[in-house]
């Protein structure tokens, strides 16, 4: 049904809707009440923080009451659960999830409002929970939501790390990491559970003895942790369910050495305590980059066998009988970050409980499922085998056994493909002995699943080759998703608004019925509607840049936007060189005709990683060259605004006109970015990747401006041997962008700061920005082109909202539950 609606602009409320019936009085006084028992201030002393945390703490005694619902009676033992292990989960601020979850929105402000008190500002209070690095950690969080949502009963298995991933500060341009600290005033929306707790051991020696005449394994480790649980609810849509994020903080057995302090050694008491609590300290911000350190290995397996432990210790309770594991537990595996939990619980069934290694394998096989990420061979995790043996020498041992059994069966099924053989086998011979964990999470799981179809295909045909070939129907594809009620609802009220006016108020239910929005797209009161609703917050954007860069940008200009780590594969520099070839036609031809436009960037880069970092100086260098350059009259601004992260993207991603999406094909395993953006009416500008292939099957090719290289072209011009040099010659514009960062225009103060990297371009153009460059540009052009038609852009970007309803994370979790978990959703 597609009958054309008018376009009211009264109607439902702001960006909820399940607001009606609410008690604000009621609500008034839970949160008063909440100030002054649980806060202990009275409304006169109470700071913006304190009337957030009464706030919160009163929203959440909601949240519990449905929990505890949850947990008893009928709902208390589900037939099958879902636990989804990951060392991130970039969940970000809270308050606005539950809030619209619960439809208590817009009464909260009115409760508020009654007391003085702004709900928009003591948001603000609300520190922005980083617990990950970027796409891996926030689909994560999505999936959290959604699993709530639709009713998928779950449980959240990862770090509390007290430090999440770094705060970004700028100094003179270059990238300053600074201790992110987001537990310092507590954190209202966790339960600590001291008495939740499980031991985790590291190291010592593996001890043989004969058990009825059996040879049988026992850890003896020689170092033990405590793992604790804090668990934060997860409220779904229309608060129907609520499902639990459990997270474990590290605590030392011994919280002092009462000897070394009796002996006046006052820091070794403490020593030991502070190496064990050391595990969940910090987050590490490596995201897609090799880090290979002891601690890393610490926390995954920390967090993979605590996690274990508790959910295995839950399901003897409800059904007391392990070998039916998989009939009542699903786990996912978030990349191969937990993946040693494969070898865990072989050695819970095998070691801890006397299952027979082939029954324990199918266990094993049935119980888990695992997510691939990337195909980047630099970020595939692998351990030193002797790091291994020192911190899980049982592990190890199974491991090798896993090994043993794996290749025989591939032998049996292959005979004499010793190639076949070296691929499959978990120790890589190549450079030092390592246990690669990828090929350990894939024949641990029963099914394995990419990111995106691209990316699927690509893992048959690449990492995965051999396993595929052995195992035809462990792969399959789960494109990725976003939640709607974070990126949407919250993110952009205005734009939500006009929504729910023009195809009714379900579509906050079922995002498909955005595709209504496609028959009115060419309706002038619709596109005037969403032209003022996407002014309003390009100009919220504008005061941002003001505030952050003293940059001053018109909020008519083309709102050009790059937000996502900044990594080489990403190709910020691409986008970099086309502002600067842009920048040099304006110098060129001052009088032209130039339509206004800003670049902004936004993203974090490996506190290791010096070309990333280099590219971060090269964005703010070009930035203060443009924007003060007198002859470009503010037609061309850029902006790169620091520390980005979840509440700065829901400030962006509303007011983006274009979306860089401009990855090397075959390189980004998806993308999550690319679909907040194009929801929320940004028109993509990117190359055939990730997800990229499919948002354009959705909008349509005239929807989205597709250039350069696809995956299978890569892989010919690397095979074939690329020259950078030939390009470059070939592309007058191109050589001067070059030829001006190489003589220093942008780097006045060091001529030669981007030397290096100009000859880095030349040499070895790993990342084929130079032969994609004179595309790229291209595709600007015919960008401008549309843009300067505000009929035909408004209508394209009504399109690509209303055309990317598939790409919610409720149907991406309904396809995992259907396909790989097999579990019913409750609603
Ligand atoms: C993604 C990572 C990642 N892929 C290692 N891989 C990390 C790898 O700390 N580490 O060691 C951290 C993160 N992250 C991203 O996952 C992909 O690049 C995106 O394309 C994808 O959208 C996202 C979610 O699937």
């Amino acid at each position: 049904e597609t009958a054309k609606r008018p376009v009211r602009m009264a109607g439902a409320t702001e960006g909820g809707g399940a607001d009606a019936g609410v008690d604000v009085a009621k609500l008034r006084k839970e949160i008063l009440a909440e100030l002054t028992y649980s806060v202990g201030r009275s409304p006169e002393t109470a700071s913006k923080r304190d009337w957030f945390v009464a706030t919160a703490y009163a929203v959440r005694d909601r949240i519990v009451d449905r929990w505890v619902v949850e947990h008893t009676g009928e709902h208390a033992k589900p037939l099958k659960r879902v636990y989804y292990l990951s060392l991130e989960f970039l969940i970000g601020r809270l308050l606005f999830d539950a809030l619209n979850n619960l439809g208590l929105t817009e009464p909260t402000r009115e409760a508020l409002a009654g007391l003085g008190i702004d709900l928009n500002e003591i948001r603000q209070e609300e520190p922005d929970a980083a617990l990950g690095n970027g796409g891996l950690g926030r689909l994560a969080a999505c999936f959290m939501d959604s699993m709530a949502s639709i009713g998928v009963p779950a449980f959240g298995y990862g770090i509390r790390y007290d430090h999440g991933l770094f705060r970004q500060g700028m100094r003179d341009g270059w990238q300053q990491e600074y201790p992110e600290d987001w537990l310092s005033f507590g954190n209202p929306w966790e339960f600590a559970h001291p008495e939740i707790d499980y031991p985790i051991g590291f190291g010592g020696y593996v001890e043989q003895v004969n058990e009825g005449g059996q040879p049988k394994q026992i850890w003896r480790p020689g170092e033990k942790v405590e793992a604790v649980a804090f668990d934060i609810p997860v409220v779904g849509w229309r608060g129907r369910h609520v499902n639990t994020l459990r997270l474990w903080s590290a605590r030392a057995p011994d919280p002092i050495s009462l000897d070394a302090f009796n002996r006046g050694d006052y820091v070794g008491a403490l020593s030991d305590r502070v190496r064990v609590e050391s595990i969940s300290k910090v987050l590490y911000p490596s995201d897609e980059t090799p880090n290979g350190q002891e601690l890393r290995l610490r926390q995954e397996y920390f967090f993979a066998s605590a996690s274990l432990q508790d959910l295995v210790r839950r399901h003897m309770e409800e059904r007391g009988d392990l070998r039916t594991l998989p009939d009542h537990v699903a786990i996912q595996l978030n990349d191969t970050h937990p993946a040693i939990a494969v070898p865990e619980l072989m050695r819970i069934l095998v070691d801890l409980n006397g299952v027979p290694w082939a029954e324990a394998w199918a266990i094993t096989n049935a119980t888990f499922s695992y997510t691939n990420h990337t195909l980047l061979p630099e970020a595939l995790e692998s351990w030193p085998v002797p790091l291994m043996e020192r911190l899980l020498p049982r592990h190890m041992q199974i491991i090798y056994l896993i090994n043993a059994l794996e290749l025989e069966a591939a032998r049996a099924k292959k005979p004499a493909d010793d190639a076949l053989l070296s691929a499959i086998s978990l120790i890589d011979e190549g450079q030092g002995r390592r246990v690669r964990m990828g090929i350990l999470a894939f024949v641990g799981s029963h099914k394995v699943n990419g990111v995106s179809a691209l990316h699927t295909d690509l893992m048959k045909q690449t990492v995965f080759r051999e396993l595929h070939a052995l195992h035809p129907d462990r792969i399959v594809n789960k494109t990725n998703g976003i939640t709607f009620r974070r990126w949407l609802a919250q993110a952009n009220p205005r734009l939500t608004k006009i929504l729910i006016d023009a195809v009714g108020v379900e579509v906050l239910d079922d995002p498909t019925r955005l595709e209504m929005l496609a028959d009115m797209a060419g309706d002038s009161g619709l596109q005037e509607a969403l032209a003022a609703a996407k002014r309003e917050n390009k100009l919220a954007l504008a005061r941002v840049i003001a505030e952050r860069n003293d940059v001053f940008v018109d909020p008519d200009a083309l709102f050009d936007v790059q937000i996502k780590r900044i990594h080489e594969y990403k190709r910020q520099l691409l986008n970099i060189l086309e502002t600067i070839a842009i920048y040099n036609a304006m110098r060129a031809q001052p009088m032209r005709a130039w339509m206004p436009r800003v670049k902004i960037f936004a993203g974090k880069a490996a506190a290791s990683y010096h070309s990333a970092k280099l590219i971060i100086k090269l964005a703010n260098d070009v930035a203060r060259v443009v924007n003060s350059d007198p002859t470009v009259r503010g037609l061309l601004k850029v902006a790169f605004l620091p520390n980005y992260n979840v509440s700065l993207a829901e400030i962006i991603i509303p007011a983006a006109d274009l979306s860089e999406q401009i990855s090397t094909a075959g390189m980004e395993a998806s993308g999550t970015g690319n679909m907040k953006l194009a929801l929320n009416g940004a028109l993509t500008i990117g190359t055939l990747d990730g997800a990229n292939v499919e948002i354009k099957e959705h909008v349509g090719d005239d929807n989205i401006f597709i250039f350069g290289l696809t995956a299978a072209e890569v892989e010919a011009r690397k095979k074939r041997g690329y020259d950078a040099r030939a390009a470059v010659e070939a592309s007058s514009t191109l050589r001067e962008v070059l030829e001006s960062i190489r003589n220093g225009v942008f780097s006045p103060d060091d001529p030669s700061r981007y030397a290096g990297l100009v000859d880095g371009l030349l040499d070895h153009d790993t990342f084929l920005v130079t032969a994609d460059f004179d595309a790229y540009f291209a595709a600007q052009r015919s960008v401008y082109k549309m843009w300067r038609d505000r009929a035909a852009w408004m209508k394209a970007s009504a399109i690509n909202t209303a055309k990317v309803g598939w790409f919610s994370s409720d149907r991406t979790i309904g396809e995992y539950a259907k396909e790989i978990w097999d579990v019913k959703p409750a609603s």
